[in-house]
């Protein structure tokens, strides 16, 4: 694989905010809940899908995006692991954020890392003011985590918790709540390696399959997968009363369905025209190995 997760953690890592003054508090708890570990996932498919490309903006451009996303992200974990949602102890392996620092600190922890995410991502646009393909990507940044992408699956799927789900549903769930966040990583990392509109469509269309196929695979490991290997509690669902894909359509139909939206997406990509074939190889090498993950 082209990058590691370290390489991306020195890359992401350089954005994260100065621990002092009166806030503190709330900056530790945001640094360790971004410090805790995790794939990197988000900005490694951006840069990834940057790397495909020829003529897009400096890679200092790219760098602040890339830890925008993962902030974003780790504001979404910190309060998907809250008493009032999911109620989880452990991520990652380490003592979730309200355990380990208080309920309220937590809140505002993903609050900050929110707000903090558009923060160091407008910051692009010093070095290139008024630059169409860093606004899109900020629109990108802005729109996609919103009300008609992860909050607004986040929205159904708690207000649906503990009822029954349909099919159409649960496929907005997992296409918002999931793949909008994946896409949101692929479609910034292309607009600014330079990609033209039909190259960035394509790579939406490949990331709603990987998302979909991230989402019904973490559903698996949440029924077989290994505590300790995920660093966090298995069952979560069942406890949390959740409609999955595993409990609507059983475990075999689950695992067909990664491969399938996986090979999918595998095909999408090896159609499109790229400049790099070598992030090409690598963009396709990392979507491969998330059919078996096990973490
Ligand atoms: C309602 C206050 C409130 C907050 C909601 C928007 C939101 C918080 C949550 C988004 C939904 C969510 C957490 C979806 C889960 C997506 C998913 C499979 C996350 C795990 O991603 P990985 O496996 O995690 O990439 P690592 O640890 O590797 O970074």
């Amino acid at each position: 694989m082209k990058y590691s997760t370290e390489y991306i953690e020195k890359i992401i890592y350089a954005y994260l905010p100065e621990e002092t003054g009166y806030a503190k508090p709330v900056l530790e708890a945001m640094n360790y809940a971004f410090r805790a570990g995790g794939k990197r996932l988000r900005p490694m498919l951006m840069k990834l899908c940057y790397d495909l490309f020829d003529g897009g903006v400096d890679e200092s451009v790219l760098a602040a995006f890339m830890a925008s996303i993962e902030m974003i992200h780790t504001y979404s974990l910190i309060h998907d692991d809250l008493p009032a949602l999911d109620n989880d102890d452990l991520r990652r392996g380490k003592p979730t954020v309200h355990v380990k620092f208080g309920e309220d600190l937590a809140i505002l922890a993903g609050d900050g890392l929110l707000n903090y995410a558009f923060e160091t991502a407008v910051g692009a646009f010093r070095l290139y003011p008024g630059n169409i393909a860093i606004e899109r990507a900020f629109m990108l940044l802005c729109q996609k985590p919103g009300i008609d992408g992860m909050i607004g699956g986040q929205v159904l799927d708690v207000v649906l918790t503990g009822k029954p789900v349909n099919d159409k549903e649960l496929e907005y769930i997992y296409l918002n709540k999931t793949a909008a966040l994946l896409s949101c990583a692929m479609t910034i990392g292309a607009t600014l390696g330079g990609a033209n509109e039909s190259q960035i469509a394509c790579l939406h269309e490949a990331a709603i399959c990987i998302g979909m196929a991230f989402q019904v695979q973490d559903d698996i490991l949440d029924v077989v997968g290994d505590a300790q290997m995920l660093g966090k509690p298995i069952k979560s669902d069942e406890r949390n009363e959740k409609t999955t894909y595993v409990s609507l359509y059983g475990l075999e139909a689950a695992k067909k369905f990664v491969e399938e939206q996986t090979l999918q997406a595998e095909r999408m990509i090896g159609c499109l025209d790229v400049r790099d074939q070598a992030a090409k190889n690598d963009l396709l090498a990392l979507i491969h190995t998330l059919i078996d993950r096990d973490k």
